[in-house]
């Protein structure tokens, strides 16, 4: 029988999470080499872009490029951990930036002053005793490898990815216990510049190119599970979803269904790295709308034998899917996932469902799917912060948002899901993802930095700073009071 939980385990690895490209900024610093992510800009032309319809590989005069400088934590990060520390954060995630350390993507050898800096980042946590939670590739990849290869589209990526994945492992065996392979691995179906650099070619059939490139992605990932186990004996590699639970309209059959099916389209990819075999219900989508992956004598193998120690994934909101055709119009942006109004649920101010109880119900889903350790390594609320005089940040609203998932995490622990930590997004402000901006604001930390890039870049403590540091401190214990 199982042990009832009546607390958040120990040495549960509460923190915050960020990736490469959306702080660290130094875009061309020590010979990084230029990254997807980099070819970005804010403004209308970015979701074009982030579906796949590049132009151009080269930066655009008059765009402007948000993860260039970002927040510059490649020259703060020693400030900004001291600042992690001193919420008592006990894990950090974070990705390393692939042209970092192999600038063109396909050099024989590393570049020694990118490995340098990564080492000085995770001493400075591991000083803290802060557990650093390392992604290997977080939505870049080099520009290089796209240009010349064709990108993820392309066998010849796996051999690349792995020379990388095994660098990192070689060079970090001692400081790195916790890795994933790709952050939201789903994401290069919805957005697939964005989430793998995929850039559409006129003529192609994209979807074709997709799944091809998804494939190839989930063996290099296992190929990056087995280099792992092999170099880095104890350490834990896992799987990373963009996550959230769809939700029927109703309980008519048909909108079940429809909510199921939506569902497996991103959860098949995490259920080839848990379970090491391609679904049934994919391979008949495949078989259904004429795809045809191309598959090498081994791959089987490789993908059943390496499978991933945890389930990682991001949890924002929740998602509604129906059958009927005119529900489809009233829909909210419900970040990537457009989807349609939950009624009983309110809007972040970006249009994403508040949906506390859907992190309940998502980490239930999981564990039941999966039996593996789940890892929540993103969640929180994008706002505008205020930033007030005597630098005072009022973000109850954020605090509120936490407080209620915080509760929820405590309920599915009780309900005996094993999670081993949850690191918050964005714990100091920094570029979104979807949007490019600075204002959509996630920390606990304010930098004072604004959309167009003006500003000091200035660190200033928010009210949920205080609040989260006391939650840490209790190891979340009001959660569990009631009992
Ligand atoms: P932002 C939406 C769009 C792009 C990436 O998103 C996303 C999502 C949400 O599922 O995924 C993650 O910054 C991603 C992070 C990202 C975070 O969501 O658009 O792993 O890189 O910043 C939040 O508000």
């Amino acid at each position: 029988m199982q042990e009832r939980m009546t607390a958040f385990p120990e040495g549960f690895l509460w923190g915050g999470a960020t990736a490469a490209n959306q702080l660290e900024g130094a875009y061309q610093a020590d010979g990084r080499g230029l990254s997807t992510v980099d070819l970005l800009p804010i403004g209308e032309q970015r979701w074009n872009i982030a579906l796949g319809n590049l132009e151009s590989f080269e930066p655009q005069e008059g765009a402007y490029y948000p993860s260039h400088e970002a927040i510059d934590f490649y020259h703060r990060y020693e400030e900004d951990i001291k600042l992690f520390a001193e919420m008592g954060f006990k894990s950090f995630r974070m990705s390393v930036a692939w042209t970092r350390i192999f600038p063109n993507g396909d050099e024989s050898e590393p570049n020694e002053a990118g490995l340098q800096f990564y080492d000085r980042v995770f001493d400075e946590l591991l000083k803290y005793g802060i557990e650093p939670v390392v992604t290997i590739c977080h939505f870049d990849l080099p520009v290089h490898l796209v240009k010349t290869y064709g990108g993820w589209n392309s066998r010849k990526m796996i051999g690349f990815y792995e020379r990388y994945a095994r660098t990192l492992f070689k060079r970090y065996r001692h400081k790195v216990k916790y890795w994933m392979t790709f952050n939201e691995i789903n994401m290069l179906l919805h957005l697939p510049f964005i989430g793998a650099g995929m850039v559409q070619v006129p003529g192609e059939n994209f979807k074709q190119s997709l799944y091809q490139a998804a494939h190839h992605e989930l063996v290099a990932s296992a190929l990056a599970v087995k280099a792992c186990h092999e170099i880095i004996p104890g350490a834990q590699i896992g799987c990373m979803l963009a996550a959230g639970a769809v939700y029927p309209y109703s309980c008519n059959p048909e909108d079940v269904w429809k909510a199921i099916g939506r569902e497996r389209e991103s959860l098949f990819l995490i259920d080839v790295q848990s379970k090491g075999e391609y679904p049934g219900y994919i391979l008949r989508y495949f078989r259904e709308h004429g795809l045809h992956i191309d598959m090498e004598i081994g791959d089987e193998e490789i993908l059943r034998c390496h499978t991933v120690d945890y389930i990682g994934f991001s949890y924002y909101a929740s998602n509604v899917d129906s059958a009927d055709p005119e529900l489809q119009g009233d829909t909210t942006d419900g970040n990537v996932f457009s989807t349609i109004k939950n009624p009983h649920l309110q809007l972040s101010e970006w249009g994403w469902a508040i949906d506390p109880k859907g992190l309940r119900i998502t980490c239930n889903q999981l564990y039941d799917r999966y039996n593996k350790p789940l890892f929540i390594v993103e969640n929180g609320l994008g706002a505008q912060d205020v930033l007030l005089d005597n630098d005072r940040v009022e973000d109850d609203y954020r605090i509120d948002y936490l407080d209620r998932h915080f509760a929820e995490m405590a309920e599915a622990i009780q309900d005996g899901v094993p999670l081993i930590g949850y690191t918050s997004w964005g714990p100091i402000d920094l570029v979104s993802a979807g949007t490019g901006e600075m204002k959509k604001r996630y920390g606990y930390i304010y930098v004072d930095r604004n959309n167009d890039g003006t500003g000091t870049l200035r660190r200033v403590r928010k009210k949920s700073f205080h609040w989260y540091k006391q939650v840490i401190a209790s190891n979340g214990a009001s959660y569990f009071d009631e009992e």
